[in-house]
C-alpha cells in the first residue's frame, strides 16, 4: 500500500530559499535543509561527517554571491590579475577560516548549539587538505589569503592532487606513510567546471610547415593528450567582499584519443591508457627541498602549467583582440621552478597557436613572468634530463634551445671570450649527461627574480645566481616572507586575539603594526598576568592533546621547547637532540642538581626516501623512550614526538610554545615561516643568523632573541679552511659523552648499528656543522633556562616579540609584490544587492 504524498508545505524540512541570509534562525534552517537535501539524512541518523558537510555547504552558499560578484567585477573592469602558479597549496582547513572571514563565528556557533551540536567537534571533522609539503606550499596559502584581504584580483593555479601529503604514523619509533584519502567523503568547498576543461598535449614530435601567409611555422604532433578539469575553491578575504578563486586542475583522459584502440578491439588497452593519463593528478610528490627527477613529476608540472596558461590566455582574449598586451592584464608569478616550464609553454602558445613572432612573444613573456627562488641548497635546484624533456616536450626543448642560443649570443657580445661564464649561464648543463636547468630558464624568462628573506636574496646575488645578477642587477629583489595573522593569530589563538581586541579593537587584523600601541602595557602587571594565563591555557590544551595522542603526561608549567618543521639534516633536529642528551648526561651525573623542567616537542614529516631524516625520527623517539622513563629524571625532562604535523596541528602547537627552535646551519634556510608563527604567538626564539631569523631578531630587538652559532660567512670560511668534526669531538668532553652514548647503543637497547649511519655522518662529514655549533648552542640554552626562571623578565620578552612582528604579516609581503613586481592595484567589490541586515 502506498503512502499518500505529504503536501510540500507540510514537509518537516523547509526549502531554504535565501542562501545569503545570516541570522541565527536562517542559518539553522539552512543547516537542516542541507542535511536533508544534500546529505540525504534525517538528523537522528546523521554522522558527524554529515553535519560537517551540511554546515560546509551552508557556508559555501554564503560565499557564492560575493564570489560571483568578484568575478563579474574583474571581467567588467578588465583589471590586471595576479596569477600565482604553484605546484603546492597547503591551505589547511577551510571551515574555521570561512567563519572568521565571513564574520559568522558567533552566529554559526549559536545556530549549531541550538541544533543540539558542538561546533568544535564539527570543525575537527574537516580533513586537513594537505596539497603541499611544507613552507613553500603554506606560503602560497598565506599569499592567497592576503591577496583576497587586500582586494587584489588574483587566481591561485595548481594541481588537485587526489592524494595529498601522506599521513604520518609512527610504528616502533619509525615513520610509516599512510595514503591521504582526503576526498573520500567529497569536498564541499570546491566547484568543478567541466565546461572550462582544456586539452594538454604530451610527447610525440614536431614538424615544419608553411602557413597560408607563406610563413615558416612549427607544429607539435603529440603522442598523447589529456584533459584538465578545473576545480575552484573560494578564497575569501578578511573583512572584504573579495572572494578569489583557487583553481586546481584534475587530469582526465581525453575521450576521443583512443577511439582507434577501442574500435580495433583493444578495449582493455585503451582503458589502461586512460588510467595512465589520470595518474597525472593522483599524488603529491612528498619531497621538500630535494626534487624528484621522475617523468610523472615533469608531466604534473607541464600539465598544470599548460592548463593555467591556456586559461589565462582565454580570459585575456574575452576582452582583447590580441595577446600583444597580455602583460597589461596578467602578472604570472612562478612559485619556485616547479612551474618554470611555463616560460617555454607561453612562447609556444604565443608563436605556434597565436601566430606571434619570436621577438614580440619574448617581450610579452618576459614582461608577464616573475620568479621566486626558495632555496640555496644546490641539490634542490631543479634540472631535467634533456632526454626526458625531449621525449615528453619535444617542442619545448626546441624553444629552450632557441632561447638559449639567443641569450648566449648576447652574453658573448657583453663578455667576449669568457667560456666559463657561458657554460655557467647556459640553460643546458653540459658537464656530463645533459640537463635543462630550470632556475636558469626562470631567470632569463622573467622580469623580476626574488629571494624570500634579506640574507637569502643577498646570497642568491653573491652565490647561487651571481652570474645572472652580474648581467641584470636590477632584476633581483628581496621579498621577505610573511604569514597571515588571520589564521596564525586570530584563528589559532582566540584568547590572545580577544586580549588585543579588548585593548585596541580589531584593526590589527588588517594592520598588524597597530599591535605596537600595546607596548605601553609591557610593565602593567594585569596585562602581564593575562598574558601568562593565555599561554598557560594554550599549553594546557596542548598537554591534553599530547596525553590523548601519545599517552605522555607533560607539565603545563614546564618550559615548552618546540621544533616543528619538515625533518631535514640542514634544519638540524639532531642538534636539538644532542642538547637534550647533554642535559640528560648532567642529570645522570648529578640527579639532584637544579634544572628548569622542560618539555621538548618535535613534529615533522620526513620524505619517504630520505633515510637519514627517518633515522632522526627514530632517534628522537628512542631518546624519548629512555629519558621519559628514567626515574632519575623525575619527570623534569619530557620528550614528545607529535606525529603527522600538518596545518591544523600547527594551529594547536604555535600558541602553546615558550621557545621556538630555529637552528638551521646559517646560509641554508632560505627564510623559514614557522619562526614567524611562533614569535607572533609570544614564543622566544633560539636561533642562528639564518633566513628570516635575522629580521625577526632585528624587529624584536637583539636583547629579546637567543642567538647562537656561526654566521653564513663563518660557515663558508670554516669549510674552506678544511672543517674536521673530530677535532670538536675530541676536545669537547660534553659533546664526546653525548655522541658516545648514542654510539654505545644506550638508546637502542645496546644495538650499536642502528644509529651508526647518523653518528658516522656527524663524525666524518658533518656537512651541516652541528659540532661546530654544539657548544654555543648548549651555552645559549643555559641562558634560556636562566631567563625562563625569571618569569617577569620572560613575560616581558615574550610580549615584545609578539607585538613587534608586524613586518611578518603576509599582507606586508603581498603589498610589496603588488607595488614592486606585479604592478596591480586593489579592486574593491561592491555588493549593492547584499543585505546589511545581519552584518
Ligand atoms: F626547494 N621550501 C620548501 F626551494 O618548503 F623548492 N620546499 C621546497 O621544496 C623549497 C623551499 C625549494 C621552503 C624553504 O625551505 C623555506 O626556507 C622557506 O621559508 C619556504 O620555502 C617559503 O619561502
Amino acid at each position: 500500500m502506498t503512502q499518500p504524498l505529504i503536501p510540500i508545505d507540510q514537509c518537516p524540512i523547509q526549502i531554504e530559499d535565501d542562501r545569503t541570509g545570516t541570522n541565527v534562525e536562517t542559518l539553522k534552517r539552512a543547516f537542516a535543509d542541507n542535511l536533508f537535501y544534500l546529505q540525504g539524512k534525517y538528523e537522528s541518523l546523521a554522522t558527524q561527517d554529515d553535519f560537517y558537510m551540511a554546515l560546509a555547504y551552508t557556508l559555501r552558499d554564503r560565499l557564492l554571491s560575493r564570489w560571483l560578484k568578484t568575478m563579474k567585477t574583474y571581467m567588467e573592469k578588465d583589471v590586471k590579475v595576479v596569477y600565482y602558479l604553484s605546484a603546492e597549496f597547503l591551505m589547511g582547513r577551510h571551515m574555521g577560516n570561512s567563519l572568521i572571514n565571513l564574520h559568522l563565528y558567533d552566529r554559526v556557533r549559536q545556530a549549531v548549539e541550538e541544533s543540539g551540536l558542538d561546533l568544535d567537534e564539527i570543525l575537527e571533522h574537516e580533513p586537513d587538505p594537505g596539497l603541499g609539503n611544507g613552507g613553500l606550499g603554506r606560503l602560497a596559502a598565506c599569499f592567497v589569503d592576503s591577496l583576497a584581504t587586500l582586494e587584489i584580483p588574483a587566481v591561485g593555479y595548481g594541481i588537485r592532487y587526489e592524494f595529498g601529503i601522506f599521513t604520518q604514523a609512527i610504528r616502533d619509533g619509525w615513520q610509516a606513510e599512510v595514503p591521504d584519502k582526503w576526498l573520500r567523503f567529497g569536498n564541499p568547498w570546491e566547484i568543478a567546471h567541466p565546461d572550462q576543461a582544456v586539452e594538454v598535449k604530451l610527447g610525440g614530435h614536431t614538424e615544419m610547415y608553411h602557413n597560408e601567409k607563406g610563413e615558416y611555422k612549427v607544429r607539435w604532433i603529440p603522442a598523447n593528450r589529456v584533459v584538465g578539469i578545473p576545480y575552484d575553491t573560494p578564497v575569501p578575504g578578511y573583512d572584504t567582499n573579495t572572494v578569489n578563486p583557487l583553481r586546481l586542475w584534475r587530469a582526465e583522459a581525453s575521450d576521443d584519443f583512443n577511439f582507434d584502440a577501442f574500435n580495433a578491439g583493444n578495449y582493455d588497452g585503451a582503458v589502461a591508457e586512460k588510467m595512465r593519463s589520470e595518474t597525472i593528478s593522483k599524488v603529491l610528490y612528498p619531497n621538500d627541498n630535494t626534487p624528484q627527477g621522475k617523468q610523472l613529476r615533469l608531466e604534473q608540472q607541464f600539465f598544470f602549467v599548460s592548463c593555467s596558461l591556456q586559461d589565462i590566455i582565454r580570459t585575456h582574449l574575452l576582452r582583447h583582440p590580441s595577446l600583444h598586451n597580455l602583460h597589461d592584464t596578467a602578472a604570472i608569478q612562478l612559485n619556485d621552478t616547479h612551474p618554470a616550464v611555463a616560460i617555454a609553454e607561453m612562447m609556444r602558445l604565443l608563436m605556434d597557436e597565436h601566430e606571434m613572432d619570436w621577438n614580440t612573444a619574448w617581450r610579452v613573456t618576459q614582461k608577464t613572468f616573475s620568479y621566486t627562488n626558495h632555496t640555496l641548497l644546490p641539490e634542490a635546484l631543479e634540472k631535467w634530463s634533456v632526454g626526458l624533456f625531449e621525449y615528453l616536450l619535444p617542442r619545448h626543448l626546441e624553444i629552450i634551445y632557441e632561447i638559449n642560443r639567443r641569450f648566449l649570443e648576447d652574453v658573448k657580445r657583453w663578455y667576449p671570450g669568457d667560456d666559463n661564464l657561458i657554460s655557467r649561464l647556459s640553460l643546458i648543463d653540459e658537464s656530463g649527461e645533459k640537463y635543462v636547468r630550470m632556475a636558469n630558464l626562470a631567470c632569463v624568462g622573467s622580469h623580476a627574480v626574488n629571494g624570500v628573506a634579506a640574507l637569502h636574496t643577498q646570497l642568491l646575488k653573491q652565490d647561487t645566481l651571481r652570474d645572472f645578477y652580474k648581467l641584470w642587477p636590477g632584476k633581483f629583489i628581496n621579498k621577505t616572507n610573511g604569514v597571515t595573522p588571520r589564521r596564525w593569530i586570530l584563528m589559532c589563538n582566540p584568547k590572545l586575539a580577544e586580549l588585543y581586541n579588548s585593548k585596541i579593537g580589531e584593526g590589527w587584523l588588517k594592520d598588524l603594526s597597530q599591535l605596537k600601541q600595546l607596548e605601553k602595557y609591557v610593565d602593567d602587571p594585569d596585562f602581564c598576568q593575562q598574558w601568562r594565563e593565555i599561554k598557560l591555557h594554550n599549553k594546557r590544551q596542548l598537554a591534553q592533546y599530547i596525553w590523548e595522542h601519545n599517552g605522555i603526561e607533560v607539565d603545563p608549567h614546564s618550559m615548552f621547547d618546540i621544533q616543528v618543521k619538515r625533518i631535514h639534516e640542514y634544519k638540524r633536529q639532531h642538534l636539538n637532540l644532542l642538547h637534550i642528551i647533554a642535559l640528560y648526561n648532567q642529570i645522570k651525573q648529578n640527579p639532584d642538581q637544579h634544572i628548569v623542567p622542560c618539555t621538548f616537542i618535535f613534529g615533522g614529516k620526513a620524505a619517504p626516501g630520505y633515510f637519514m631524516a627517518k633515522l632522526i625520527i627514530k632517534l628522537t623517539n628512542s631518546v624519548a623512550d629512555v629519558i621519559n622513563h628514567d626515574p632519575d629524571v623525575r619527570g623534569r625532562l619530557k620528550i614528545v614526538f607529535l606525529n603527522n604535523f600538518n596545518v591544523s596541528l600547527g594551529q594547536r602547537i604555535y600558541p602553546a610554545a615558550d621557545l621556538s627552535e630555529q637552528v638551521s646551519t646559517a646560509g641554508k634556510e632560505a627564510s623559514g615561516t614557522g619562526n614567524m608563527k611562533f614569535a607572533m604567538n609570544g614564543a622566544m626564539t633560539i636561533g642562528t643568523l639564518d633566513g628570516a631569523n635575522i629580521e625577526i631578531r632585528e624587529e624584536a630587538g637583539e636583547e629579546n632573541f637567543f642567538l647562537f652559532g656561526l654566521t653564513a660567512q663563518e660557515v663558508a670560511d670554516t669549510k674552506a679552511k678544511g672543517y674536521n668534526p673530530r677535532d670538536y669531538y675530541s676536545s669537547n668532553p660534553s659533546l664526546k659523552a653525548v655522541i658516545d652514548r648514542i654510539a654505545a647503543g644506550y638508546f637502542s637497547h645496546g644495538d650499536k648499528e642502528l644509529f651508526k649511519p647518523l653518528v658516522d655522518s656527524l663524525m666524518y662529514h658533518d656537512q651541516y656543522m652541528l659540532f661546530a655549533d654544539y657548544q654555543a648552542y648548549v651555552d645559549c640554552h643555559k641562558q634560556v633556562s636562566k631567563t625562563y626562571s625569571d618569569q617577569d623578565k620572560w613575560t616581558r620578552m615574550s610580549i615584545l616579540n609578539a607585538l613587534r612582528m608586524a613586518k611578518f604579516s603576509s599582507d606586508r609581503t603581498i603589498r610589496e609584490y603588488c607595488n614592486e613586481i606585479w604592478n596591480v592595484q586593489p579592486v574593491p567589490i561592491e555588493m549593492e544587492e547584499y543585505s546589511q541586515e545581519n552584518a
